[in-house]
């Protein structure tokens, strides 16, 4: 693992940070349950992300079920095939029945032109992803759930920092969902948060994330358990005084790759979207077989060769699962089916160097026709 060029690493804070940041949890032994790391990391989150209410669990792929479970969602949901396979999961594991919407080409989110031709008799919410970090668009699938009467709850796994229109990202729809995991922008080792509107949700998702306890005794709501623990919350504590210098770093390996492969015929990079501070979670690019000269599984084996881990997110699309053999039509969504089959996200974290950089831009541009 040493020498290979991994997709991400995680950013770790200093030792001597976390340990200091841990001691207290030494002294009171109270390890999980919400206790003070766990509210006082909730409090500098919903600052640092710039919304009015935050409830912090486990990991975003239980965010994205607990929200819908204490929305009490009961239907279809319009969603994207396009994405990490979590979001399709969450969405049938709560007895729901995904509808799959087609993805732009150009910022591979869910196409809002076409979300009205999905639209059936009981589409209760939509579930878009910003994936990349490419934000979806908000104004388009805002006035279409209005229109008839839905929830919107992002996916937002991929867009912890962003902001649109100045906004904090997770202000957008009734809810938004943040990941944590390790291999994210920002992480608590494992964890999440989801980010909501209404007020009146507050109870129900601290209910559901902990056995739908309403009270000590009683349990007002058949709940699951998705509690954050405090050496997660201290975790987080640590990293958040560190996110913004990551993603200026990030940033200068994005610039970087944007410098070499920019103009290269075949190539599709991901553009910058107006209104949008980007994390730069994600490097994807898309290779057109016909014109760049070689096709994607070709690239990703001889960047393999060279150490270079790449990775194909996000294939299959995830209506394409074999779990969902015989119940969607991977047909129906062609540009997502398309982008799945073309796309490759290249390594990308804060202290991956220049001659890395390099180095990954002379392979894929050494495949190149031109
Ligand atoms: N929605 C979306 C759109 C998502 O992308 C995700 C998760 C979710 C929902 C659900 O959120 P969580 O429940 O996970 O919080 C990874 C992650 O496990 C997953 O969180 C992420 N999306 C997905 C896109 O990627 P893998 O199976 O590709 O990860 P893995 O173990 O191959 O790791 C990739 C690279 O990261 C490694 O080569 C090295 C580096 N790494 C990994 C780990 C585990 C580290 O540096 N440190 C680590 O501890 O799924």
């Amino acid at each position: 693992m040493e020498d290979k060029i991994l997709v991400t690493r995680s950013s770790m804070p200093d030792m001597d940070e976390y340990m200091d940041e841990i001691r207290s949890i030494w002294d009171l032994r109270w390890l999980t349950n919400m206790g003070p790391k766990h509210e006082e990391f909730k409090k500098e989150l919903t600052k640092y992300l710039g919304v009015d209410n935050v409830e912090l669990l486990v990991n975003g792929h239980l965010a994205l079920e607990m929200t819908m479970q204490a929305m009490g969602l009961k239907g279809d949901v319009i969603t994207t095939p396009f994405t990490f396979v979590s979001t399709t999961h969450a969405i049938v594991r709560c007895g729901l029945r995904p509808v799959f919407c087609d993805i732009d080409p150009w910022d591979y989110t869910i196409n809002a032109d076409k979300l009205e031709s999905v639209l059936t008799k009981d589409t209760c919410a939509v579930m878009p992803v910003h994936v990349y970090g490419n934000i979806c668009n908000i104004e388009a699938i805002d006035d279409f759930a209005k229109k008839h009467g839905l929830k919107v709850i992002y996916d937002a796994a991929h867009t912890f920092g962003e902001t649109y229109k100045g906004k904090g990202i997770g202000s957008f729809g009734d809810a938004s969902c943040f990941s944590f995991h390790a291999t994210k922008v920002f992480h608590t080792i494992e964890g999440g948060c989801v980010c909501y509107r209404d007020d009146s949700l507050k109870d129900a998702l601290y209910a559901v994330k902990d056995f739908g306890f309403s009270d000590p005794e009683d349990a007002g709501y058949i709940g699951g358990n998705a509690k954050m623990n405090e050496f997660c919350a201290a975790m987080g504590l640590c990293n958040l005084r560190h996110v913004d210098d990551d993603i200026a770093k990030r940033r200068v390996v994005y610039e970087r790759y944007n410098e070499r492969l920019d103009g290269i015929k075949g190539i599709g990079l991901n553009d910058p979207q107006a209104d949008v501070k980007s994390n730069y979670a994600y490097y994807p690019v898309v290779f057109d077989p016909g014109i760049f000269g070689a096709d994607r599984d070709t690239v990703l084996e001889k960047l393999n060769e060279n150490g270079i881990m790449a990775r194909r997110y996000f294939y299959p699309a995830t209506n394409a699962m074999s779990c969902y053999k015989g119940m969607f039509d991977p047909d129906e969504t062609p540009v997502a089916k398309m982008m799945s089959e073309r796309v490759l996200t290249l390594p990308i974290y804060p202290d991956l160097d220049t001659v890395t950089v390099d180095r990954i831009c002379d392979v894929i541009i050494g495949l190149s026709k031109e």
